[in-house]
């Protein structure tokens, strides 16, 4: 049977254009102007009518944690509900992470992983590898995830010294395989050494409320560990650098001197840092300041870092706009440790709302239609090995989001879909949303209605980043 999306303005990160599409089985075979008279259904055809909406590929989120495992607790949203919510919000692919903790197996681990998440998620899917122990073998372990396994990238630490951290001379270690193999490797920048003494100091001080933990993790000190690996990743050989959830104008001119430089280097920012800021928590205290504890966290309105960051999505200096989906509910799992910022699990929710909170940066004029399609789906497929998403060509995939401009709503724990009791975007209107979804030719959304299957999403195998070779 095919489907025919008929009536809708198709938006690629090329371009838009008056069209109908085509599928049949699981792929795009048309694309059909409606200058020539479009596309002509037969009456054994699914008709979509997608009149006064956008037609745009299924988003791709490349950072996100389900069912993340901080060894006390774990992050609310399973790869089923997770997915769901994604799916919802018109994501169709999404990326989460293997992680080898300190003294493990990257090969163990990545197995673990494959397993919890094979029979759970609803879309499409597929994993990061990262490196909380770097050693040789951990090296010659993950250098063969290419070929057994199709993961494409890493990622390392800057932060979290005793736990997941690498130091300068393990980051240059996995950045030389990574300029051997052509994986891309990506980094929480933040110089972790200096932000726990001043969490530290924090702490003695009796400064323990939840704006401490954007307080001890200044905007310089994120700058400095953009700047240390952009060197580290020239001096290995010009590595393939991602710079994960920047946050700050002073890391974002990082990113800019390094590419002057030449370096191979990439960044995301997540829709917290664009519409999120410290005096969303400030003065709130227990237990709703929690809600916004992440890292790296969120900055001061008043340095002018949203508009930097809005900025850098336009002119490409900031590639991809992913969530770093982490929920945990607030009472049994952010407060669980007790009343002390350093103590709360660090993640934000909102796997859901990505393509609505980008959105409306293009109402806002802050990037165009074309760059919100890029920046939330071409960009990140490309970056990460996945060829058949991210775009409405003939040939890819049939991940297709019908959006519609117009619909209206407040984004709130009551009607969200996610596994998570609260919400950092409560009370939030935005216009625009999704309207139908389809993954690999099947419609899994329509209105409100959710239609997909509990272990239906693929794993998908990733080939080199395409800005590589
Ligand atoms: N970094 C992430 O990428 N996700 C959750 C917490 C963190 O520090
Ligand atoms: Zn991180
Ligand atoms: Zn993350």
């Amino acid at each position: 049977m095919r489907t025919f999306i008929v009536n809708g303005t198709v938006v690629n990160a090329d371009g838009r254009a008056d069209a109908d599409i085509v599928v049949e089985g699981e792929r795009i075979v048309s694309v059909v102007p409606r200058v020539g008279g479009g596309a002509q259904p037969g009456p054994d055809d699914a008709v979509i009518d997608a009149s006064g909406c956008f037609v745009v590929p299924g988003g791709v989120d490349a950072h996100v944690h389900m069912q993340l495992d901080m060894g006390t607790m774990t992050s609310s949203d399973t790869f089923e509900t997770g997915t769901i919510a994604a799916a919802h919000g018109g994501t169709t692919t999404i990326i989460d992470f293997a992680e080898q903790r300190l003294g493990g197996n990257v090969l163990a681990a990545f197995e673990q992983r494959m397993a919890e998440a094979e029979s759970q998620c609803v879309v499409d899917w597929a994993l990061h590898q990262v490196l909380g122990g770097v050693n040789e073998q951990a090296l010659i372990d993950t250098r063969s995830l290419i070929e057994r396994e199709g993961v494409a990238s890493i990622k390392l630490f800057m932060a979290y010294p005793g736990r997941v951290y690498s130091n300068d001379g393990q980051i240059l270690r996995a950045l030389q395989m990574c300029a051997d193999t052509g994986m891309m490797a990506m980094v929480h920048a933040e110089n972790g050494l200096a932000i726990d003494v001043l969490i530290e100091q924090a702490i003695a001080a009796g400064n323990t409320s939840p704006e401490f933990h954007s307080r001890t993790r200044p905007p310089e000190l994120e700058a400095e560990a953009v700047h240390r690996a952009s060197v580290l990743a020239r001096v290995a050989g010009n590595a393939p650098l991602y710079i994960v959830h920047l946050s700050s104008s002073h890391a974002l001119r990082e990113v800019t001197e390094a590419r002057a430089r030449g370096t191979n280097i990439f960044a995301e920012t997540c829709p917290q840092y664009l519409h999120l800021s410290l005096e969303d928590h400030l003065g709130q205290g227990w237990p709703n300041g929690a809600a916004f504890v992440c890292s790296t966290p969120l900055r001061s309105k008043h340095e002018h870092h949203q508009a930097d960051l809005w900025e850098g999505l336009r002119i490409d200096e900031l590639a991809v706009v992913s969530t770093d989906h982490c929920p945990f509910c607030l009472r049994e799992q952010k407060l669980a440790n007790g009343e002390l910022f350093n103590k709360v699990p660090n993640g934000i929710g909102g796997v859901e709302h990505r393509m609505d909170l980008v959105y409306q940066g293009v109402l806002a004029g802050h990037i165009s239609l074309e760059r919100w399609v890029e920046v939330c789906a071409t960009a990140p497929a490309r970056l990460f090995g996945l060829p058949t998403k991210g775009s409405l060509n003939i040939g890819n995939d049939a991940d297709i989001v019908v959006y519609d401009p117009h619909k209206t709503h407040v984004l709130s724990a009551a009607t969200h879909h996610m596994n998570l009791d609260h919400s950092a975007y409560e009370g939030v209107e935005v216009i625009g949303g999704v309207r139908t979804v389809l993954s690999r030719g099947e419609v899994i959304v329509d209105g409100e209605q959710f239609l997909g299957r509990k272990g239906r999403g693929r794993y998908l195998r990733r080939e080199v980043s395409q800005h590589v070779r």
